[in-house]
């Protein structure tokens, strides 16, 4: 059973971890795409903080995760679940309902985000720590 996740994994935080560990234990390989740099970009208005190889390089270091590939395009969900013969989408709540068409082609199924943790409040946070210098 092959599990697809997506996601841009910036900061990379235990919401991120918490997500992929649930992910892979509805399956037995966790496939993980990686929102490209670009596709950050056009979706949320800025690059992230950490570069795409980095990105793919922490997430493929994780032991639930069997393989990383590159996001390109929201559009392209179908052709990835394809390519890479995933039986099931895994997604977090926060899309609940938003890859519904993907039921097409294999399972969906939306995750319940960890509560009080996101990669922008960590931006916000770290940003306003007074410096000592
Ligand atoms: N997540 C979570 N709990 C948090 C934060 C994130 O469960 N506290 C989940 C999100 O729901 C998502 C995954 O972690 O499933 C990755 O989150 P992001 O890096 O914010 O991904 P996003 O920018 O939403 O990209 O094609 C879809 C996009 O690539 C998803």
């Amino acid at each position: 059973m092959r599990i697809i996740t997506f996601g841009t994994f910036d900061v990379f935080h235990v919401g991120h971890v918490n997500i992929l560990e649930r992910a892979k234990s509805l399956g037995t390989e966790l496939y993980v795409g990686i929102s490209s740099d670009e596709l950050n970009n056009s979706k949320k208005g800025r690059y992230p903080i950490y570069s795409q190889e980095d990105r793919m390089h922490i997430v493929s270091a994780l032991s639930c995760v069997d393989f990383v590939f590159l996001e390109e395009s929201l559009e392209l969900k179908k052709d990835y679940i394809q390519q890479y013969q995933a039986n099931m989408l895994v997604m977090g709540d926060d899309w609940q309902g938003k890859f519904d068409d993907m039921k097409l082609y294999c399972e969906v199924k939306y995750l319940p985000r960890t509560p009080s943790v996101s990669t922008t409040e960590i931006i916000e946070v770290v940003r306003h720590i007074p410096s000592n210098e």
